[in-house]
């Protein structure tokens, strides 16, 4: 067993496939992880936020820019992971797999135990995360949840591999360290040794090489296939640097602008939809089509036992307010539009809240996570908060929430809540 797998690792050896590159990739693959952990708290404690928390509305691009990078980060991991797995897939075939406890097995157990768990989790994570991207909810489980928990999963084993792999790490971190023709990776020490062993014995039993196991077993592992020189270094760095660099040139677009005019596999297009703005869910999605244009249509603003009623005519009577703000989804496409409305504050003054209340919104949708949302009063008071009715110059498409809807500075889409039908104080 233990030659069987030492022939395969030679037979798949490659000069890409050292220490040094798996220090760079991890690197890289690391802080990715980390960018994508970073982002993906805030943008879940902006959904569901802890009781003590306040969030600040500007710069209003904030969230449509952590986001974004979250998913470009994300979508990145792909080739990272699968070039780091390149790099290090000899040392898959270790034998023993775990070394005897004395001989440092805990720590194997460790190691081995973490990197299972981190390539599982991270390959669910980032799959389901593309996917998401493009709507597609095809696992029984609700996607939120389970993204989240596997991010603690994935950093917890990452920190311990690290721990665990410091000593290579530090070692590789610099690029002159690695000395030219050191044996690679950690199943490159027991190559060396098994090399060694393998001289000695065939000194030892040189005259009946020909017809003992032992000889064969030598004779078979030496007609190994000279290591693969065909990936050299170079060849393996440029392969993923390229791969990267198309994967955000082809996707980014959808977060970033700059981007827009190469953007042709992700699932969204800047100015394609109603009122040239994309649509996440339309209103026969919703099943609000009748609904929405009933023209006995109110929105309720209630304080306690406070409450009043307004109809389309009022509200559009009110004091109208202009802004600019993004719609910025939480699968990574933002778009920014022109708004025009009645603002939250004002809104609220109406039943006499306070600066201190949070609101409680709901739509027309009903059945639907998204038909309520929450609003702390960080959001309330801001004067670029608005319940608005106009979308770029016209009233709002019904698929963008006609009569009214949220738009709030630095809020993911999820909580621009359309078709408002109740705003109620909630603290
Ligand atoms: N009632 C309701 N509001 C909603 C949604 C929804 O499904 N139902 N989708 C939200 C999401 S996920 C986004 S990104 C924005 C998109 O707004 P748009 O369709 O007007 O572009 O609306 C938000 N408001
Ligand atoms: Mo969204």
């Amino acid at each position: 067993m233990r030659f069987l797998l030492y022939r395969l690792r030679r037979s798949i050896g490659s000069p890409s496939r050292n220490p040094r590159m798996a220090t760079v990739t991890g690197r890289l693959l690391g802080l990715a992880f980390l960018i994508c952990f970073g982002t993906g708290l805030y943008s879940h404690f902006l959904q569901e936020p802890l009781a003590w928390m306040t969030f600040t509305t500007r710069p209003l691009w904030l969230y449509q820019v952590t986001q974004g990078i979250h998913i470009t980060a994300g979508i990145l991991c792909f080739p990272l992971l699968l070039g780091k797995l390149y790099v290090v897939f000899p040392d898959l075939f270790q034998y023993p797999p775990v070394r005897s406890l004395k001989k440092g097995g805990a720590v194997d157990l460790l190691e081995r135990g973490s990197i299972a768990l981190f390539v599982g989790a991270s390959l669910v994570e980032i799959t389901i995360g593309l996917l998401n991207t493009f709507q597609l909810y095809i696992w029984p489980f609700g996607f939120r949840q389970v993204h989240y928990a596997l991010a603690y999963v994935i950093i917890g084993s990452l920190a311990i591999h690290i721990a665990v792999k410091l000593p290579v790490i530090r070692r590789y971190w610099f690029k002159g360290r690695m000395p030219e023709g050191e044996p690679v990776l950690a199943s490159g020490r027991e190559d060396a040794e098994i090399g060694r062993e393998m001289a000695d014995a065939r000194a030892a039993s040189a005259p009946f090489a020909a017809r003992g196991i032992t000889g064969r077993v030598f004779d078979w592992i030496d007609t190994t296939p000279a290591p693969d020189k065909a990936v050299s270094r170079r060849g393996f760095v440029a392969t993923l640097a390229v791969a990267a660099a198309a994967l955000v040139a082809f996707t980014g677009g959808q977060s970033f602008r700059v981007l827009d005019r190469l953007n042709a596999f992700a699932p969204r297009k800047a100015g394609i939809g109603p009122q040239s703005l994309p649509i996440n869910r339309t209103a026969a999605a919703a099943k609000v089509t009748e609904t929405a244009v009933d023209p006995g249509w109110t929105l309720t603003i209630a304080n306690g036992d406070r409450s009043i009623d307004l109809s389309y005519a009022d509200l559009t009577g009110m004091p109208q307010t202009s802004v600019d703000l993004p719609i910025a989804c939480v699968e990574g496409w933002s778009q920014m539009a022109s708004w025009r409305g009645v603002r939250m504050s004002e809104l609220a003054a109406l039943v006499g809240a306070t600066s201190a209340d949070a609101f409680k919104a709901t739509s027309l949708e009903t059945n639907s996570r998204y038909g309520v949302m929450t609003m702390g009063p960080e959001y309330v008071n801001d004067p670029l908060t608005l319940v608005a009715v106009q979308l770029n110059g016209e009233p709002l498409d019904i698929d963008h929430g006609y009569p009214a809807r949220m738009i709030a500075p630095g809020r993911p889409g999820v909580l621009q809540t359309k078709w408002l039908s109740r705003l109620e104080v909630t603290s």
